[in-house]
């Protein structure tokens, strides 16, 4: 008898448990997208994006990428010593470049990636 009880309540209660899960999982689902939002535009509007200037030789494209590696002289706006690394860049401003040209450019900078706004072949 006392084990009967024991299941019956254990029954009851991996039920009530269940019931339970289901009803957290419903508003946590529907509260996923409107919180990544708010990461998404506190990403865009929190960091300032700041604008910087150099020059420097291009050692990679990738179109598929839309990327453009430069070895890059220093970017005094960013603080940023010379070294090479990796920009987005468009088709259209990659267009005539090519690996081994000498350019100017200008980038934005959020923090993480950089952004060529602008590219020239000198
Ligand atoms: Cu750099």
């Amino acid at each position: 008898m006392n084990k009967m009880l024991i299941v019956a309540s254990s029954l009851a209660l991996s039920a009530s448990l269940a019931g339970c899960k289901k009803e957290a999982e419903a508003p946590q689902a529907a509260a996923t997208p409107s919180g990544a939002d708010k990461a998404m535009s506190n990403m865009s509007t929190g960091a300032a994006v700041q604008h910087g200037s150099s020059t420097g030789t291009i050692t990679a494209i990738d179109a598929a990428k839309g990327t453009v590696t430069l070895n890059h002289k220093e970017i005094a706006a960013l603080r940023w010593p010379g070294m090479t690394m990796s920009f987005a860049a468009t088709a259209e401003q990659l267009k005539d470049l090519k690996v081994g040209d000498h350019v100017e450019f200008e980038l934005d900078w959020d923090g993480k990636s950089g952004l060529i706004t602008k590219i020239t072949k000198i």
